[in-house]
Order: C-alpha cells, then sequence, then structure tokens
C-alpha cells in the first residue's frame, strides 16, 4: 500500500505519519508512505526523526502548487491524506495570499492530479472553522459554511473543490473537518503551546479580549485515528466532523496551564481581541460515530499532562523556533 501525505512534517500530518509508519492505521502491515511538504516556516523535517531510518517513508521536498511533481507523486497512490496548508489564523489576518495560494490553488492541484492518476482515495484534512462560530448548540456535516476569516475562507473553498471534483470527476474523496487539536510537536505559534512555552521561560501570556471564547480540544492521536477510519471506510464524496467533546473558555484553559506550570494571574496579559475572533465552535460527531465506530479515546486531562510534560523536557525542540519569531 502507498500513502502519500502532503504536510507531512507539519504538526498533525507528523503525527500520522509516525503512526503509520508503526502500521497503526493498516493492521500491523507497514505501508509505503510519501511525505510531500515545503517545509513552510511551520514543517520541519525533525518532527519525522522518530522514523527518519524506515526504509520504507520517502520524503520530498515540494510544493503542492507544483503542478508536475505532484502529478509525479500522486499517480497510481492508493491513499492520499492531505494536511498541507497555512494553519495559523492570526497570520491569515496579517496577509491572506499564501493561505489562498496554498489552501485553494494548493488543494485544486493535488485533486487534478489525483484525478487524472487513479488515486484510490482521498482524504481532504479540514476544519470546524468553515462552519463559522455557533453560540448554542452543535454543526452537523450539513450546517452551512459561514467562515469568518482569510483562513477558514480558503479552508471551505477547498473543501467545495473537492467536493466539486467527487460530483464532476467521481474522484473518491472525503472530507474531514475537526476542531482544535493539541499535542507534541506542534507549532509555539499556537495557544497551548505559545502558553506553555512563554511560562518555562517566565514571560507573560497574551490573553485576547475577555477570554470567554470558547474552543473544543481533541488530542492529535485522536484525530488521526478519526482520519485513518474515513480513509479506510468513509463514503466517497461525504464529509465527517471529528471532535474531542472538551469545550473550554481561553480562561479555563489558561487557568489549567497556570496551575500546571505552578504559576498564577499575574503571568496573563490581556492584548486587544483578535479581527473578528470566532466566539464558539462545537461539532456534532453523531455522524463519524454511528457510522464507522469513531470515539476519542484521550481525556483532555490525561493528553494535556503528557503535553505540557512533552514541551518541558523538549526545549531543544522549540526554543529555536521562538527565537526566529521574537512575538512568540
Ligand atoms: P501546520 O501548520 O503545523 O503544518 C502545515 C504543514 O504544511 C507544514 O509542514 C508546512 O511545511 C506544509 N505546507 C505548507 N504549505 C505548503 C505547500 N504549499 N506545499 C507543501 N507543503 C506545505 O498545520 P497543522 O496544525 O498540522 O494542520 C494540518 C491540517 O489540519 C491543515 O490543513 C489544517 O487546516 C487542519 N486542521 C488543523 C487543526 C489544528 O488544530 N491544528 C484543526 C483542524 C484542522
Ligand atoms: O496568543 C494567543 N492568545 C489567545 O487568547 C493565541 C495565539 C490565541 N488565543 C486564543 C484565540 C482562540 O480563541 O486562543 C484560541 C485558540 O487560538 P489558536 O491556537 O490560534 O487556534 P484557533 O484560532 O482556534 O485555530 C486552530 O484550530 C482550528 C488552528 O490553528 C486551526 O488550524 C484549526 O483549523
Amino acid at each position: 500500500m502507498r500513502i502519500v501525505v502532503t504536510g507531512g512534517a507539519g504538526f498533525i500530518g507528523s503525527h500520522f505519519v509516525r503512526r503509520a509508519a508503526s502500521g497503526a492505521y493498516t493492521g500491523g502491515e507497514l505501508p509505503e508512505i510519501v511525505v510531500l511538504d515545503k517545509l513552510t516556516y511551520a514543517g520541519n523535517i525533525a518532527n519525522l526523526d522518530p522514523v527518519g531510518e524506515s526504509p520504507l517513508l520517502r520524503f520530498v521536498h515540494g510544493d503542492i502548487c507544483d503542478r508536475p511533481l505532484v502529478t509525479d507523486v500522486l499517480k497510481g497512490a492508493d491513499l492520499v491524506v492531505h494536511f498541507a496548508a497555512e494553519s495559523h489564523v492570526d497570520r491569515s489576518i496579517a496577509g491572506s495570499e499564501e493561505f489562498v495560494r496554498t489552501n485553494v490553488l494548493g488543494t485544486q492541484t493535488l485533486l487534478n492530479a489525483a484525478a487524472d492518476g487513479d488515486v484510490a482515495k482521498f482524504v481532504h484534512v479540514s476544519t470546524d472553522e468553515v462552519y463559522g462560530s455557533i453560540d448554542d448548540g452543535s454543526w452537523t456535516e450539513s450546517a452551512p459554511l459561514e467562515p469568518n476569516s482569510p483562513y477558514s475562507a480558503s479552508k471551505a473553498s477547498s473543501d467545495l473543490l473537492a467536493r466539486a471534483f467527487h460530483r464532476t470527476h467521481g474522484l473518491p474523496v472525503c472530507v474531514t473537518r475537526c476542531s482544535n487539536n493539541y499535542g507534541p510537536y506542534q507549532h509555539p505559534e499556537k495557544v497551548i503551546p505559545l502558553f506553555v512555552t512563554n511560562l518555562l521561560d517566565g514571560r507573560k501570556v497574551p490573553l485576547y479580549g475577555d477570554g470567554a471564547n470558547v474552543r473544543d480540544w481533541l488530542h492529535v492521536d485522536d484525530h488521526c485515528r478519526g482520519i485513518a477510519l474515513v480513509a479506510e471506510r468513509g463514503t466517497p464524496g461525504e464529509v465527517y466532523n471529528i471532535g474531542g467533546g472538551t469545550e473550554l473558555t481561553n480562561i479555563g484553559l489558561t487557568e489549567r496551564l497556570l496551575e500546571m506550570l505552578g504559576a498564577d494571574w499575574s503571568m496573563v496579559q490581556r492584548v486587544p481581541d483578535r479581527k473578528g475572533h470566532d466566539r464558539r465552535y462545537s461539532v456534532d460527531i453523531g455522524k463519524i460515530s454511528d457510522q464507522l465506530g469513531y470515539r476519542p479515546l484521550i481525556s483532555f486531562e490525561q493528553g494535556l499532562a503528557e503535553t505540557v510534560e512533552w514541551y518541558v523536557s523538549r526545549r531543544d525542540w522549540w526554543a529555536p523556533l521562538k527565537k526566529a519569531e521574537r512575538s512568540y
């Protein structure tokens, strides 16, 4: 079996590759894996070190917008799992061009090559942010797409392209829409690693606005297991929400992190709110649970404690990333 993983040197993609390389998603059989990654500021080849010696892993340094390269890499693949994206909302507010180029044009390039290259299954990894913001209740997969940031608008555009390639060309593509991930190897621009590493450095943490925004937290291992289920048994053309079931305000999250790192509220700096800041995300995971038997397995308490421990022990991994970008 040959699996192509785009964005496999990023946070979630590299977790998927490390697990897939051990046969976790193929019943113990070891698949051939090709990682296609541009190694932007968010990509880190060291994320693949734990499986770097595997003879079945090949790394291709390249851009998903490069049509000839993508055509060559995807041809005849049994599975494409598409993680590559510009993924940080704040960066999309500062400038949206790269988001449209990679997330929209890059996805279109991949879908085209997959349709032409007889790819057996394609999983497009998307986000709950495409639905917008919801005050009460949860979104099912049929909720309208009402994205509010340039990031989520670019992801929604790519979801619609995936749908169109299924309807028009019969491409066997599924879309997954997932809530906020956390875990090891997450770039320190995102809130959990940012707050943990700031506190480890004795620096304050910047809490946006009133801190009452709600996010649903999902461990990256549970997310990747959900993606693998969709890859194996998801119906082509369908969308599957993946959620963690742990909704927390940013104040609630900050309180937990302060306590775990032995700090208090004097280490919190209130800063102006993010522009267009979505108030709450919440996905209904009834479909993937009922149809594919999915449920998250890692409790937030256990997952967060292990994640904090990982950052405590892996300063060698995150310190250079923070140094490269002084604002973190
Ligand atoms: P990330 O920013 O950590 O990694 C993105 C990876 O894509 C990097 O390795 C980067 O080098 C690569 N990349 C970027 N542009 C590229 C291009 N043009 N060509 C090839 N490679 C390129 O992102 P992540 O947090 O791991 O997210 C992975 C996917 O999951 C994204 O599609 C994101 O929208 C989605 N998602 C993320 C979350 C989350 O909480 N992090 C939640 C839901 C969905
Ligand atoms: O410094 C900060 N202070 C702060 O209060 C940062 C970076 C964030 N926040 C808040 C904003 C959000 O309400 O924390 C919450 C989480 O922020 P991020 O970590 O930036 O994540 P979010 O914007 O929710 O998006 C994430 O989840 C969905 C990922 O980055 C996306 O790629 C994914 O699609």
